[in-house]
């Protein structure tokens, strides 16, 4: 395919980019962490979305080269914010890895590498996993989450509600983080049982101890019922759409 030859030159041409999404408390508004989501600048066919490119390189085993330029770049645009931007600097950066990244071996070594690199402490990493690269071997999994909170990097598990979901799984992994797949806020106005969904889920995650963050809010209502269902946090369109570093830090110098 034509794609998968391109990729390999989008690192090395630096047509690849991070944007940035604030992650915001509900009541103030005020940017907690931002989530990392990657663009590609095609010389041909503009701005291309990971929705596409991700499973390509999933397919042709790019990714792990992929994953640890945005794990390099995440670390190094991290490290920038804090030395410029002092108190205003998110508490944390929030990076997505896809299940094959997740199921290397390697990258414990990688992340704890990036991060002396780079000088970041790990409190200040997040790393979002969908459920399905937990789904094929569940011990494995565990292990290396278990890795990974060893090194003190945190842990989030995305786009929660969908797919494999199960209320049992959170008991028995060691995350910081869920986050609420957005169509499952797009249903919390209209149907009294997602609203009853959402309630548990908040009840749930404080007993455990875990950060509930719902994505995909665009609507002040939204905010409202969030708000009202016992949400803290959130992230979506209404807030803030992914940005790019620039305009990301515009963003938090306007913050309350
Ligand atoms: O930002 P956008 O809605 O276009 O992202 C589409 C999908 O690509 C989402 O599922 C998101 O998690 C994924 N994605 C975005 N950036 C990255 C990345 O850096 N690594 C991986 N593995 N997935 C990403
Ligand atoms: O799978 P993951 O949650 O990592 O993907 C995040 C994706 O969701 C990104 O592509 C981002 O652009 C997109 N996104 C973020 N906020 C919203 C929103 O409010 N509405 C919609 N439709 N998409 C959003
Ligand atoms: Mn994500
Ligand atoms: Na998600």
């Amino acid at each position: 395919m034509m794609l998968e030859n391109d990729l390999r030159k989008a690192i090395e041409h630096k047509q690849l980019k991070l944007f940035y999404q604030p992650i915001v408390s509900l009541e103030s508004g005020a940017v907690c962490s931002v989530e990392a989501l990657i663009r590609w600048n095609h010389p041909r066919h503009g701005i291309i979305s990971p929705g596409e490119f991700i499973p390509i390189a999933e397919d042709t085993q790019q990714i792990i080269e992929l994953g640890e330029w945005v794990l390099r770049e995440g670390c190094r645009q991290y490290a920038d914010w804090a030395e410029r931007l002092e108190y205003q600097t998110p508490s944390m950066i929030s990076i997505n890895l896809s299940r094959k990244q997740f199921a290397c071996p390697l990258l414990v070594h990688t992340v704890q590498r990036t991060l002396e690199e780079f000088q970041v402490a790990p409190k200040h990493i997040q790393l979002e996993v969908t459920e399905d690269a937990f789904a094929s071997d569940i011990k494995s999994a565990i292990q290396a989450m278990k890795d990974l909170k060893a090194i003190g990097v945190k842990l989030a598990i995305d786009d929660f509600g969908i797919g494999r979901s199960s209320f049992a799984s959170l008991n028995q992994f060691p995350v910081d983080t869920l986050k609420i797949d957005r169509s499952l806020i797009a249903e919390v106005k209209r149907t009294k049982g997602m609203a009853a969904m959402i309630n548990s889920l908040v009840v749930l995650s404080e007993n455990l101890g875990i950060m509930l963050i719902p994505e995909g809010i665009e609507e002040a209502s939204q905010v409202t019922a969030l708000q009202k269902l016992g949400c803290h946090f959130g992230q979506g369109y209404y807030f803030g759409r992914p940005m790019p570093a620039e305009k990301l830090e515009a963003y938090l110098l306007k913050q309350p």
